[in-house]
């Protein structure tokens, strides 16, 4: 007897990603997702939130909340997103997502989230006193995806695991509720350059916003002076650079500025390791340096220029919230008819 193939999701190509408002964005994020999103939208319909109910899972000041949302909104829009033709909204304003999220809670098991490391990390020695929120995260992230039916998810290499979560609670879904192909089981986009940044301090750690050390990150915020310098302090090491990555197997630190020089100049890292091999770090460093306060001095700056100008942000949230509000609220009202709920 042949085993019957699952039923698959017929529907249109749809994107979605997200960012959470909880510090400075920074070289990571812009290479491993932002700088994905600009290139998407041209491609498909494409769905950007700022993630604030994700950020409250560990604490942030209320009065400085709404501000992060328009400094993440303005990134956006400074690494080429276009809300005219993407959706770009807080996700706080589309409360389906909360309430598809707790629909989930009933859906995904308790051995699945106990598998997911980006928890263990976060939460750290005393994951007893870690919210519930950091602890059910990833099944929030999975409605955040799926409210949309959204099939592909740009994101880093970090978030490879959650989206495996995704993927599992929509075959459960479908199956439990005799819904065959009604969720995607939508594919995390983490191919091409720049899926996982180092930090610049510490070539096996992932540069991330909570690193106490600024020196370990490069943040979108920061003028060419602190590029430069921040990437002349890199850590590297005294040998010159090889001609093969094979070379590099045993260096992080060497591997990774050379990974951010061909993602920051569309390049692959072999082609970059062909022009500077035999030479050491004293003259690939300013090479750089060139190439990032280049690239990114101007996102800064137009990041700067668009926060000067809070009403206008506002006025694209708005509209993006109720673009998305439109998208996601009859997903809604299907799970609701599929769980045995009454419309409305
Ligand atoms: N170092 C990285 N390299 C490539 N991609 C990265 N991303 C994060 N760090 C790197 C990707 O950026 C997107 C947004 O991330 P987020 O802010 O929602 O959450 P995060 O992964 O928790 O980001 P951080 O900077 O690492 O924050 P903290 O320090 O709070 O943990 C995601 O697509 C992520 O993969």
């Amino acid at each position: 007897m042949t085993e019957e193939s699952p039923v698959l999701y017929q529907g249109p190509k749809r994107v979605l990603s997200g960012v959470q408002p909880s510090g400075d964005l920074h070289l990571g994020n812009y290479l491993g997702a932002l700088a994905k999103f600009a290139r998407m939208q041209h491609e498909t319909d494409t769905f950007i939130f700022v993630a604030d109910l994700h950020a409250i899972t560990v604490w942030q000041d209320p009065a400085k909340l709404k501000d992060q949302v328009r400094e993440i909104a303005a990134a956006y829009l400074a690494t080429g997103l276009d809300p005219k033709i993407a959706t770009i909204f807080p996700q706080s304003a589309v409360p389906e997502h909360a309430e598809l999220a707790w629909i989930f809670n009933c859906v995904a098991r308790l051995g699945w989230l106990d598998r997911m490391t980006q928890f263990k990390e976060k939460s750290g020695k005393h994951k007893e006193r870690a919210s519930v929120g950091l602890y059910t995260y990833p099944v929030l992230q999975a409605a955040d995806i799926l409210i949309y039916k959204a099939t592909h998810v740009p994101v880093g290499e970090d978030q490879r695991q959650h989206l495996e979560l995704t993927r599992d609670i929509a075959a459960k879904f479908n199956h439990d509720f005799d819904a065959p192909g009604f969720f995607p089981l939508p594919d995390p986009v983490t191919q091409g350059p720049g899926a996982r940044i180092m930090s610049l301090r510490d070539g096996t750690a992932k540069m991330s916003k909570s690193d106490p050390s600024d020196n370990s990150r490069i943040n979108l915020t920061d003028d060419a002076d602190a590029i430069a310098q921040k990437i002349r302090k890199a850590k590297t090491d005294a040998e010159p650079l090889p001609e093969t990555m094979d070379g590099l197997a045993e260096r992080p630190e060497a591997r990774n500025l050379i990974g951010v020089y061909a993602a920051l100049d569309s390049r692959s890292d072999q082609d970059v390791l062909t022009e500077f091999a035999g030479q050491g770090f004293g003259a690939f460093k300013p090479k750089l340096a060139d190439l990032a306060v280049a690239k990114l001095a101007p996102i800064g700056l137009q990041m700067r220029s668009l926060l000067a100008d809070k009403a206008q942000i506002d006025a694209i949230l708005a509209d993006g919230a109720y673009r998305a509000r439109n998208a996601a609220a009859p997903t809604l009202a299907e799970v609701k008819a599929k769980v045995g709920y009454w419309a409305g």
